[in-house]
């Protein structure tokens, strides 16, 4: 069944880009509506980011029991996650599992990259075109295209010239890497960095980390599965799921903090930080007190205590001082979360570059020089250095909406969105976790499990109203967009130069990405818009 009035059928009722979480949950769910669906995928097989970042250490920072699909109570039971965080080879197993149990591949095409997405006003539907010369037609088009699907290698000077080998940790060989003996640089102390750096200092004869910005990392407490904490959870799966919504980050099972940092004498605050440093987990870290994102001078003691566990982890002090940031204020860039980062330090094979005083100035035949005149001698460098995030994706696509209006040149200034779903101009074409919704800054799967629920309804709606084509409207948008900034600047996020900003990629307009009102107010604001009969969206023949 199709929910199509055109007079040229399209082939297609919804067009998904992606067949990573989001967009395997898309065929699930759109598929039980009896829709025809099919998802274009770039790699050849199903998993998205944790199909990409295969480098090695590479480890969720969300627990693995929260960390997965809610939709199948059955799939919740079955499955058994072997340590507390999963890592990325568990959870590509555990995303491949999802895909066979629910039948989900006959609706996917591999190895297909879309060049671009059109849509059309005489028939309202999308055209999507396929690197293999594919024209495809569907009446909607969902982006479930990830957050950090592009990955970036800085434009230095020299690179074609290095007789070694270089990589990027998104864009990791399949077969693994064996650095044996090899002299490897790895530019980049980002989650990506911070991971791996202590794997690959387990095979390196030297390691030379170069650091433009230190970052705040926290121990994971990594361990194998508690298999009380596995039953304990498994039996109350259900409602950890449905309290998840109430949470900020859309993550049960957290007591969430009731006193402000400055409430509480040094000793106790500081007590309280040593008990959520030996538990581990970011969200148990920032849920210490309630302002640590929201005043700077609570946030400072935080800051301040993991900078005293840096400095007296790492026995050089002057390595212990280059690796303690300064920067910004802790938990307004990603909060990493690490397994004996800061000890690789202590390692006589490693050693820490600071590139902040003197940048890389040229990738030579045989390693970097950087400006004070000093060559590393390199076998290979790994770029740890990131994603265009979050807009990096849509901006790859040629998409057109209405007028031939393009993304690019509508986001020319930053992302515009209505509740990072919709975009204005853009009719049919939703996104998943797109820029200005928490996405990022959630559980990421129970925020693509949120949205993709959310388009289905609004398909349904669309067809219940004898309709063809819904879109946002500008004003919505603008208004949505203004909120987000409002929200983004009553916090401390805006201080930071994260990706989150857009910082990380020069050129690229600093604007504040995510949504950081938290889930239960995005998820209210979602509602609400459908209760008042799809507010701020409008329908069309
Ligand atoms: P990130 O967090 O964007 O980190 C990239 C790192 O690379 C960061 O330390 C950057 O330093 C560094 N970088 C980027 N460009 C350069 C150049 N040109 N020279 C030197 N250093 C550079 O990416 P990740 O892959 O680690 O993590 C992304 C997300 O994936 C993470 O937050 C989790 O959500 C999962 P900078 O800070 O820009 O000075």
């Amino acid at each position: 069944m199709t929910q199509s009035r055109s007079t040229a059928a399209p082939m297609l009722d919804v067009i998904i880009i992606g067949a990573g979480v989001a967009g395997l949950y898309a065929i699930h769910k759109l598929r039980q509506q009896g829709l025809k669906v099919r998802a274009y995928e770039q790699g050849d097989d199903v998993g998205g980011t944790w199909y990409w970042n295969r480098y090695p250490g590479c480890r969720c920072d969300v627990e693995s029991l929260e960390y997965s699909f809610s939709f199948s109570p059955e799939l919740d039971q079955e499955w058994k996650w072997p340590e507390r965080y999963g890592n990325q080879g568990e959870i590509l197993k555990y995303v491949r599992h999802v895909a066979d149990r629910f039948d989900l591949r006959r609706d996917v095409q591999f190895n297909t990259r879309i060049t671009s997405a059109t849509f059309d006003e005489a028939s309202s539907q999308w055209t999507v075109k396929t690197d293999k010369g594919e024209t495809i037609t569907g009446r909607y088009c969902i982006m479930a295209t990830g957050n950090l699907s592009t990955p970036r290698k800085p434009d230095i000077k020299g690179i074609d010239s290095f007789k070694g080998k270089w990589y990027h940790t998104g864009l990791w060989p399949h077969d693994g890497v064996d650095f044996s003996g090899l002299r490897v640089g790895v530019i980049g102390t980002g989650s990506s960095g911070v991971q791996s750096i202590p794997h690959i200092a387990k095979q390196a004869k030297h390691l030379f980390v170069f650091q433009r910005t230190a970052n705040f990392s926290l121990p994971a407490q990594n361990a194998p599965m508690d298999a009380e904490k596995e039953r304990r959870h498994k039996q109350r799966y259900p409602e950890l799921r449905s309290q998840a919504v109430n949470t900020p980050f859309g993550i049960a099972g957290y007591p969430p903090p009731t006193k402000s940092a400055l409430e509480v004498s040094e000793e106790e605050r500081n007590a309280i930080y040593e008990r959520k440093w030996k538990e581990g987990g970011s969200i148990s870290f920032l849920y210490s007190f309630t302002d640590l994102l929201t005043n700077k001078e609570a946030n400072d003691t935080a800051s301040e205590f993991v900078r005293n566990k840096i400095r007296q982890t790492v026995k050089d002090p002057k390595t212990a001082e280059l690796l303690c940031p300064n920067d910004h204020p802790i938990g307004t860039k990603r909060l990493i979360l690490d397994t004996n980062y800061y000890e690789t330090y202590n390692l006589p094979h490693v050693k820490l570059v600071d590139i902040r005083s003197h940048p890389i100035e040229e990738i030579t035949p045989e390693g970097i020089r950087t400006s004070d005149g000093q060559h590393y001698d390199l076998d290979a460098i790994v770029f740890a250095t990131g994603f265009d995030a979050m807009t990096g994706v849509m901006k790859e696509i040629d998409i057109r909406g209405t007028n031939g209006l393009s993304i690019k040149e509508k986001w020319s200034n930053g992302p515009l969105t209505y509740l990072g779903i919709m975009v204005a101009g853009f009719p049919n074409m939703f996104m998943v976790t797109g820029p200005q919704s928490p996405g990022v800054k959630s559980q990421m799967i129970f925020s693509c499990e949120q949205h993709v629920d959310w388009i289905a309804n609004a398909i349904r709606h669309v067809s219940e109203r004898q309709s063809r084509r819904i879109e946002a409207t500008p004003e919505a948008e603008m208004a949505w967009v203004a909120h987000n900034n409002e929200v983004a600047e009553s916090t401390l996020y805006v201080m930071a130069n994260s990706w989150y900003m857009g910082a990380n990629i020069p050129g690229k307009p600093r604007v504040f990405m995510p949504y950081v009102g938290g889930v239960t107010s995005y998820v209210q604001k979602c509602n609400e818009v459908v209760a008042n009969d799809y507010e701020g969206f409008k329908l069309s023949a």
